[in-house]
Parts: C-alpha cells; sequence; structure tokens
C-alpha cells in the first residue's frame, strides 16, 4: 500500500500531536507490564449494510498464533526477550476526559471528540488498555464516521460534465483543478478549464500552468471581466468539443459575501442556459490547516452554493487533520479526494481506513 506510507510521511504533524498525546496519557496513569496478550479486538463494524465487506484477502486482521492466544502457566516463561513490558492505563473517568481533550485538541471539534470518545470507553470502563490498543479503537471509530462519506467525484455520461469549484481564496481550488483535470486527462477524459478567477492576473497563469501541463485547454478572460461570460464561453467551447468535463475555477473573495453570491450564482444561471442540468458537480475545496473554521466554510459555501463534494487539501504538513472527522460527523458531504502537496500527483482519492491509520499513527501492513 504505496499510497499509505506516502499519506503517513505526508500526515506526520497530525499524527505525531495524537500519537504524543496518547502515549503520554497512558504513561501518566499506567503501569508497566509484561506484554501480555490482549483481549480479542471486538470486530470492526462497518456502518453501511450496502457496503460489501472487503475481500479477505485485503483484510489483514492480524490472528495471534493459536500458542499466542493461549498463555497457561509457563506463557510468561517461554516468551523469552521478545517479551517487552507494555504500558497499559486502566481506563477511567479521567482518562476518558484526556482522551477527550486530546481529540479536541486535535481539531476534531467538541461534538464529535466527545461521541468518539464515549464510543470508544462503551463497554470498556475499567479494562486496562496499551498505546497500541487505544490507537486501533480510536481509528476504528474514526474509520466507522469517514467510511459513509468517501465517495470518489460521480462521473456521469452526460457531457460535458460541469464541475464548479468553490472555495475562499487559498483554499487550494485552482491547484485543485489542475491536478483533477491531469487524472481525468490521464483517465483519457477530455476536459476543459475556464480560469474563472479574474480578479488575479496571477490565478489565470497558474491555471495556464497546471492546463499545459496536463495538455487540456484552458480559457481565460481578461484580469477583472465578468466570470459569468467566461464560463458561458467555456460552456460553448467544451460543447462544441464534445467534451467529457468542464471545470469552472472561482475567485473566493468572502471578505464579501453578497458579491461572492451574486458572482457564483450569476454563473449558475448562465450556464443553465446552455444545460439545465448544470452544474453537475460543485466542489467545496477547504484548505485544513484552518482547523474549525473549514466548519463555518460549509455552512457559508452551503449557502451560497449547492455543495455536492468536499475536497480537502494541505493534510500535509498540517496538525489538523483531526478537523475531517468533525466535518464528516457534522455534515456527511461527501468527501471527495485530500491535497498531500503541492505537486500534480498529490491529490488522493480519501480512503477512510488509511486516513484514520495514519491520523492516529498506527502502522498497518
Ligand atoms: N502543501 C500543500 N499546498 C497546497 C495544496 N493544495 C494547494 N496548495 C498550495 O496552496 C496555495 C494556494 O492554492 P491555490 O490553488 O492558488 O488556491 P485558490 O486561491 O483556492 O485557487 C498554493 O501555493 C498551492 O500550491 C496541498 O494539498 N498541499
Ligand atoms: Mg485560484
Amino acid at each position: 500500500m504505496a499510497f499509505f506510507k506516502k499519506l503517513k510521511d505526508k500526515m506526520f504533524r497530525s499524527s505525531s500531536k495524537l500519537d504524543e498525546g496518547l502515549d503520554a496519557i497512558v504513561s501518566e496513569g499506567g503501569a508497566a507490564e509484561p506484554d501480555a496478550p490482549v483481549p480479542a479486538p471486538e470486530p470492526h463494524v462497518r456502518p453501511d449494510p450496502q457496503t460489501p465487506p472487503a475481500p479477505v484477502m485485503d483484510d489483514p486482521a492480524p490472528q495471534p498464533p493459536a500458542s499466542a492466544s493461549q498463555p497457561g502457566i509457563l506463557g510468561g516463561l517461554f516468551k523469552g526477550k521478545d517479551a517487552a513490558p507494555v504500558v497499559r492505563r486502566t481506563l477511567d473517568d479521567d482518562m476518558v476526559e484526556q482522551l477527550e481533550e486530546l481529540l479536541i485538541a486535535a481539531d476534531m471539534g467538541v461534538d464529535t471528540a466527545l461521541r468518539v470518545t464515549a464510543n470508544m470507553a462503551e463497554g470498556r470502563l475499567g479494562r486496562k488498555l496499551s498505546v497500541s490498543e487505544i490507537k486501533q479503537l480510536l481509528a476504528d471509530e474514526v474509520t466507522r464516521i469517514m467510511d459513509p462519506v468517501a465517495r470518489p467525484m460521480p462521473l456521469y455520461a452526460h457531457r460535458p460534465q460541469v464541475v464548479l469549484v468553490v472555495g475562499v481564496n487559498g483554499s487550494g481550488k485552482t491547484t485543485t483543478i489542475g491536478k483533477l483535470a491531469s487524472q481525468f486527462k490521464a483517465a483519457g477524459k477530455s476536459v476543459v478549464i475556464a480560469a474563472g478567477d479574474t480578479f488575479r492576473a496571477a490565478a489565470v497563469e497558474q491555471l495556464q500552468v497546471w492546463g499545459d501541463r496536463a495538455g487540456v485547454p484552458v480559457l481565460t478572460a481578461p484580469e477583472g471581466s465578468d466570470p459569468a461570460s467566461l464560463a458561458f464561453d467555456a460552456m460553448t467551447k467544451a460543447q462544441a468539443d464534445g467534451a467529457d468535463l468542464l471545470m469552472i475555477d472561482t475567485a473566493g473573495r468572502l471578505q464579501n459575501r453578497a458579491d461572492l453570491m451574486e458572482e457564483l450564482s450569476k454563473i449558475v444561471r448562465v450556464i443553465r442556459k446552455k444545460d439545465p442540468d448544470a452544474p453537475h458537480n460543485t466542489l467545496l475545496v477547504l484548505d485544513a490547516t484552518t482547523g474549525q473554521n473549514a466548519l463555518q466554510q460549509v455552512k457559508v459555501f452551503q449557502e451560497l452554493a449547492d455543495v455536492s463534494g468536499l475536497v480537502m487539501t494541505k493534510l500535509d504538513g498540517t496538525a489538523k487533520g483531526g478537523v475531517l472527522v468533525a466535518l464528516a460527523d457534522k455534515f456527511g458531504l461527501p468527501i471527495h479526494a485530500i491535497g498531500v502537496g503541492e505537486q500534480i500527483d498529490d491529490l488522493a482519492p480519501f480512503d477512510p481506513e488509511d486516513f484514520a491509520a495514519a491520523l492516529v499513527g498506527l502502522d498497518r501492513p
């Protein structure tokens, strides 16, 4: 699982924060014990009954060898040098509270942090847990929340499929369009890009670079011109070319909400003259480094536009990756992809188990 390794490396700051926090909590009130066998973890229940279980080959849940699960009287004697002492702490209210605080500090948001810790503690109060057992419990909870929202951007047979990309300035809209366009192109789709952020010449140039790289035409308009008329021209071109996808970049000047709303609704009005069902997707791009602020942005953009899915950028190099869990828990909007860098291939489909493991700093086989 090469991408998992990359994700884990790139999410180092999020995971190290949780890692260190969990270590501190357990060692604070815990005691070292020889590495006794752990009661078998409860099977991870997939929340969506329609999701078929992963094929057996892909499910590497390690089964301890029979001898290890039956310690017997001599078990301790024969474990020899390999049995490093493991620190365990009894799960009590105090520890639950510390876990809550840690998750809140990791940007999961208060409501989500409380729910996650309550689920982790349910039926386990009084049990002795090691750091790795707690990590596994936490990863399972995070996976359970994220599973239902992990959905790739839907592709339709309809041509052109119009993808409107919204989000505040600097969230990564233009970069994400560049990455998506090159991935779609590589998958054999024909793509047209409309550089609808006409307020900054630099934004247009930046998109042109991505377009050149991906071999995708980028329609531009002079700085300061009307983005809606550019969108209309781009729609005309995409239809004439028989393009599979039209991606429309937008400006994200949130300091003037009324202007932005007017601008977005004008773009939508204009492209609907050509196709009443457009846009087929409205992607909201969020910057993970803004932490809890991302929740507010979802609220605002849901009022401004008919947001159909999320892309979370800059998960590399932030300690705020936990905000994605809060977003999934609160809004349930599909998370299509995550950005983990500035390069063209630094946009990955969202995989809940990989994300959960990377977030809590769990090693996966
Ligand atoms: N590290 C990192 N930087 C990113 C990512 N996505 C975008 N950026 C950077 O964030 C900055 C703003 O991105 P841009 O696409 O211009 O944002 P826009 O204003 O929403 O169009 C640029 O410097 C990008 O290179 C990401 O996933 N990781
Ligand atoms: Mg931009």
